[in-house]
């Protein structure tokens, strides 16, 4: 069909979204696989009438610079949308879509991972082991925390940090508190007898985990700074899925080295996939390369999500994840 809208996809999908996709749309891959720069991005709002990025996809206001679109929609692959400048796409007429729910349970698994992986000292073993240094059982040998029964400081109570209560709640026995921008309700805090509290300053020095849900964006950026580190208890682990720059990483690290906390996790780095050096030096760090969402299960789930978006709104409805 000639009339069919035309789609570009900025990255290669799970194979079966992608059959979905050419099936009824007249879809273009970027077969390179590589991040698309605001150049490409100028040049697309002009030949496509809907985009499909990711997070590595820059859709800041250079990227959105153009005096008019044949884009009509931007259907995100992702739930957090702060690398596109949606007030641009306001401008330009422009839909934007994300993907919320199908990646929540992935994402607190692997922000649970981080949490056991940092108590417990997981990251060092393996890298002695690995590295033949392993001389064998003491009792002192990499000596971690526990973390059953523990209090873990959530913030961001949406639909990850919701599926992160769970899992600590039900799972490991663990004390909720929840800092939140809005009031939760409380049924939803009663489900893991949890405990919403008014400020991050009141969250800190309770907790001997803090786990970060919050969206990225200017707003939050560095959020957790010197100051907010220091209220943190000393020997408590600060883990984060949610995006790089809710954390100022030069004071982590100050905090990692001066054992002003005792270890952090993170899936997610400011400037990504650039990692700041002097995070390689932190022993009692564990990172990994933003993979919250990487499941067969659930990045073919994201697909079918954004295609649900986008013949919603093809088909003259709002589509059910419009954000902007
Ligand atoms: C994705 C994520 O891997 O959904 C998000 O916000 O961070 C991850 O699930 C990534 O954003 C894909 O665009």
């Amino acid at each position: 069909l000639n009339n069919r809208p035309r789609v570009l996809v900025t990255r290669r999908w799970p194979q079966t979204v992608e059959a979905e996709l050419a099936e009824r749309f007249d879809t273009v891959f970027n077969v390179e696989d590589r991040p698309m720069s605001a150049e490409d991005f100028r040049d697309a709002l002009g030949k496509f009438d809907a985009i499909l990025p990711t997070v590595t996809d820059g859709l800041g206001s250079e990227a959105m610079d153009v005096s008019e679109a044949r884009t009509r929609i931007l259907a995100n692959y992702g739930v957090g949308f702060s690398h596109i400048d949606t007030d641009a796409a306001k401008k330009l007429g422009i839909a934007v879509t994300n993907t919320p729910d199908v990646l929540s349970e992935c994402t607190a698994d692997l922000a649970m991972t981080l949490m056991l992986m940092v108590a417990r000292r997981a990251g060092e073993g393996e890298r002695e082991l690995r590295a033949g240094q392993w001389t064998g059982w003491r009792p002192t040998h990499l000596v971690g925390a526990k973390v059953s029964g523990k209090v873990l400081g959530i913030v961001g109570f949406g639909r990850i940090g919701q599926a992160m209560a769970q899992r600590a709640h039900f799972g490991f026995g663990m004390k909720i508190l929840v800092q939140n921008r809005s009031r939760v309700a409380q049924d939803v805090l009663d489900r893991y007898n949890a405990v919403q509290v008014d400020t991050i300053e009141d969250l800190l020095p309770q907790c001997d985990f803090v786990s970060l849900h919050c969206p990225g964006g200017a707003a939050n950026r560095h959020l957790i700074n010197s100051h907010r580190l220091d209220l943190m208890k000393p020997g408590a682990f600060l883990i984060n899925t949610a995006r790089g720059e809710v954390i100022d990483e030069h004071a982590l690290a100050q905090a990692l080295m001066f054992d002003c906390i005792g270890g952090a996790a993170l899936d997610v780095f400011d400037g990504e996939p650039k990692v700041a050096p002097i995070l390689l030096d932190c022993d009692n760090l564990v990172m990994l390369p933003h993979l919250g969402s990487a499941t067969e299960e659930t990045r073919t789930a994201m697909g079918m999500r954004v295609l649900d978006n986008l013949v919603d709104f093809f088909e003259g409805r709002t589509p059910g994840d419009q954000v902007a």
